[in-house]
């Protein structure tokens, strides 16, 4: 018998609504020079370690603007606050991704005006950040090494999507079952533009590159042009 209603297919619809607002909000950060950093990884991978060790290298170069996106809490806007970084707080309500929508939010609440840099620390989550543009002209995703090198296996989409991965707590490799050269192999299969950073935020080691990485492509946007 045919059928008499009709199929709605919504997941499709919020996505490409989703990248009309996210085109928006590139447009209104290239209209005021400001460069933003979608910075994702599972809970824990080291992402607002990596704030910090950004705002270490990069902070007195450019002006540097921080979003904490999470569930609920405050305590990371607190950490990167200590540090006299501009940072608000964003509570996404449970929801484990931000969209382009609470992103422009987000831009709006914290006043890019006179900033060079927004790194966005979105939720963490290896999943949907990945399939929701904000805007972002980098996408820079962290794989820590306690959760295995198995994960662009598993997360394909998010290490395709992304510019830059950060191998991170490369410290603790030797209490880990993590294969580096098999990790990194393994993400350029999926997407062999990726540039690849082994990082330490206990060592310190890798941060240097990523940040001249950072640098050249501010540096570029800078210039007019755009940073990806
Ligand atoms: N050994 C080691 N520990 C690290 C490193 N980077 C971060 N950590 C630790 O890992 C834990 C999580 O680090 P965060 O930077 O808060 O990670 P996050 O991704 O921001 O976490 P959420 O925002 O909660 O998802 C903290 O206890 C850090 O001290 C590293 O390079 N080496
Ligand atoms: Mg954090
Ligand atoms: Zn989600």
């Amino acid at each position: 018998m045919e059928n008499h209603f009709e199929i709605v297919e919504i997941k499709e619809q919020v996505l490409a609504d989703n990248d009309k607002a996210a085109e928006e909000n590139r447009r209104m950060l290239s209209e005021n020079g400001t460069v933003l950093l979608n910075l994702m990884g599972s809970p824990g991978a080291g992402k607002t370690s990596t704030v910090l060790e950004i705002v270490k290298r990069l902070g007195r170069k450019y002006r540097i603007g921080v979003m904490e996106a999470d569930a609920d809490g405050d305590t990371d806007a607190k950490t990167v606050a200590e540090t006299g970084t501009k940072v608000i707080q964003i509570h996404t309500g449970g929801l484990c991704h931000m969209d382009a929508d609470m992103t422009r939010r987000g831009l709006q609440a914290l006043g890019i005006r006179d900033l060079d840099l927004v790194i966005l620390e979105n939720v963490g989550n290896l999943v949907c950040p990945a399939e929701f543009e904000v805007g972002a002209d980098l996408r820079v995703m962290i794989l820590s090494v306690p959760e295995g090198d198995d994960k662009p296996l598993k997360y394909p989409l998010m290490f395709q999507i992304s510019d830059c991965l950060l191998i991170s707590k490369t410290d603790t490799k030797a209490v880990f079952d993590f294969d580096e050269a098999s990790a990194s192999a393994r993400a350029l299969k999926l997407n062999p533009g990726l540039s690849v950073f082994p990082v330490s935020a206990r060592t310190g080691e890798g941060y240097e590159a990523f940040c001249r990485f950072l640098d050249e492509r501010l540096q570029a946007a800078r210039k007019g042009g755009s940073a990806t």
